[in-house]
């Protein structure tokens, strides 16, 4: 039986609900799948164990038709309610879906109006004006459409974190089990820590590379086999991910590893110190260029020993981005970077009363479980009505469940009552400063007009920054990755004024944004500006992502120091409130 999840439940029931508005089957009924899909989701129970034994009777949400689908599909691992729907269509129809700006409705309206079925026949019927006289879409959508079918075509073979690590994980961990395998490692993009990358490269020392490599091409996980040679295979996953294997000998692991982690220009800076010490480097090892040279040191089986050769300090991963790297470890000013551990807390997070799906005891509780001391609760501000945002009475009715709350968890954990208050158009914000200064700190983030120019959007920023309750600037330039690119922004200026104003920039976490950039942090702790990793979580599970914060800030160079989530409960409260009695900046 396949693996079966509660994602998998809700997963069934929200393509259910696509499937029956593909058809334009009765919105009622379509509305009770994408309900119960929620009610699954928010479910405060082993719902998935419910399910299992036949026990989902009398779940609010979950009507009889839903609860026998579930209980089939739990059960047994297949529903053929779905597969028999699915199958009433061409699997080519459901890539429509990944292009931005199409629902179920206008997939439904190409489908059964104009007979389209694939990315390329919308494409056709975009360019020869048979889409802009559609009723519903008209000439601008068709443009739109034409944008985004481009943009989905470059990002094909582009892959967010998030959509890659569970993979890579695991077929790591296949590989390291192998008997066969001495070493394994995950090299290229992924370990460096890149918010985004093309393919994964695994490398494997091992003294019988025929059995690693036929054990690598046959896993289910494996959809197509792209290149098998002696050292060197590509496989494709099911998911589109291309996956490159190397074997090695364990002498040439060290080497093999640093040249397939990169980056290309790190790589080149290396080689060329290599060079003036008489050696030329490979993914091998160290080879003299002449007699006369020196000898490399013998017994290298560690990268920080090919480092410490070429009088560097060890190099993370993360940073060999060329930028610097080399300088900063031979004069030994690398950074100390932040570790998981390091990170005592996090802000900016959403519980049921916006849009997220866990209540405020629950974010709590998941939060200590991850060892965490304090958490930042900020909803969602009344203007951001699709997010459904807090009016200040509901702000109220927050903050004092957070303080009852806090009554029961001190002294060991904390719960801070924030909110992220909507930057609007002109830069004032969603609430009035009296309403602000009741809060413990304020997250100030822009979810509209997202179409201003540089000057006036900075502008508008500006204005928030120099807000003396705005503690943290929130997902600095809204960029979703591969989907949404960041709205124009003359960052210097947004930096110099956040360091002017005590105002700390977030680091949002969230695998899909990754906002601010690694390649600003540098910059930004220069002119002094504290950084803040928030998850931005939307359920418990959500606050895991704080791992990929932490990778993007490792990225940008930053230490404890840098980050306000490794201060300690006792000094945190005033650091969130610091700014409110800063002399104002002119
Ligand atoms: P990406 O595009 O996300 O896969 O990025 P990478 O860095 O993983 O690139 P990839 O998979 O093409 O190659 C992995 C590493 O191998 C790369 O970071 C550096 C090294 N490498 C690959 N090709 C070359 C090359 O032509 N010259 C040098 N110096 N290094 C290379
Ligand atoms: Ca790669
Ligand atoms: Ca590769
Ligand atoms: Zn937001």
């Amino acid at each position: 039986m396949p693996d079966i999840s509660r994602e998998t439940l809700i997963d069934a029931l929200e393509r259910i609900a696509t499937l029956l508005e593909l058809k334009g089957e009765n919105p009622f009924k379509i509305r009770a799948y994408r309900s119960g899909a929620e009610a699954v989701r928010t479910f405060p129970g082993d719902f998935l164990e419910l399910a299992r034994n036949q026990q989902l009777d009398g779940i609010k949400g979950i009507g009889d038709a839903l609860r026998d689908k579930l209980h089939t599909l739990a059960s047994t691992g297949t529903l053929p309610f779905l597969d028999q729907l699915q199958a009433e269509f061409p699997p080519s129809l459901f890539d429509l879906f990944d292009i931005a700006g199409l629902g179920p409705k206008k997939v439904a309206a190409l489908y059964r109006d104009l007979a389209i079925s694939s990315i390329p026949d919308l494409q056709r019927a975009c360019q020869n004006g048979t889409v802009a006289e559609l009723p519903g879409f008209g000439p601008k959508t068709a443009a739109k459409l034409l944008d985004a079918i481009q943009a989905h075509a470059t990002y094909a073979d582009t892959f967010r974190l998030d959509q890659v690590a569970p993979a890579a994980r695991e077929i790591l961990d296949f590989l390291r089990d192998h008997p066969a395998t001495s070493r394994a490692e995950i090299a290229g993009s992924f370990r460096r820590g890149k918010e985004t990358v093309h393919d994964l490269d695994f490398l494997v020392a091992t003294p019988h590379p025929q059995a690693i490599t036929a054990a690598f091409i046959s896993p289910p996980w494996v959809a197509s086999v792209i290149a098998s040679g002696p050292t060197k295979t590509s496989v494709r996953l099911h998911s589109g991910v291309q996956c490159d294997l190397r074997t090695v000998t364990n002498a040439e692991f060290p080497f093999a590893l640093a040249y397939f982690t990169g980056s290309k220009e790190h790589n080149i800076q290396l080689r060329a110190r290599a060079l003036k010490r008489g050696w030329t480097l490979n993914e091998y090892r160290f080879t003299p260029t002449s007699p006369e040279a020196p000898p490399p040191p013998p017994d290298l089986f560690e990268e920080a020993q090919i480092h410490r050769a070429l009088g560097l300090d060890f190099i993370d991963p993360a940073l060999r981005e060329g930028a610097g790297e080399i300088e900063a470890a031979e004069a030994h000013t690398l950074p100390r970077l932040i570790e998981l551990e390091n990170l005592r807390g996090t802000f900016h997070n959403h519980t049921t009363a916006s849009d997220g799906h866990a209540s405020l005891r629950e974010m709590a509780e998941a939060a200590q479980e991850l060892g965490l001391q304090y958490l930042g609760i900020a909803d969602h501000s009344h203007s951001s009505v699709q997010a459904n945002g807090l009016d200040a009475t509901r702000l109220r009715h927050q903050i004092a469940e957070i303080r009852a709350l806090n009554a029961e968890f001190a002294p060991h954990f904390q719960l801070f009552a924030g909110s992220e208050v909507d930057i609007l158009k002109d830069g004032s914000l969603d609430f009035p400063d009296d309403l602000l200064a009741e809060l413990d700190y304020v997250v100030a983030s822009v979810h509209s007009s997202f179409t201003l120019n540089e000057a006036a959007m900075t502008a508008r920023i500006l204005r928030a920054i120099e807000n003396p309750y705005v503690t943290i600037l929130g997902h600095p330039t809204g960029r979703l990755l591969l989907k949404r690119e960041a709205y124009p922004l003359h960052i210097p200026t947004i930096l110099d004024a956040c360091a002017a104003n005590g105002t700390i920039i977030e680091l949002n976490a969230n695998p899909h944004r990754l906002d601010l950039d690694w390649r600003w942090w540098r910059l930004a702790k220069e002119k002094g500006v504290t950084c803040a990793i928030n998850p931005d979580a939307h359920t418990v599970h959500g606050l895991q992502d704080l791992w990929y914060g932490l990778k993007i800030a490792r990225k940008g160079w930053l230490t404890r120091r840098d980050v306000l989530n490794c201060l300690p409960l006792s000094q945190v409260t005033d650091a969130l409130t610091r700014k409110r009695h800063l002399p104002r900046p002119h």
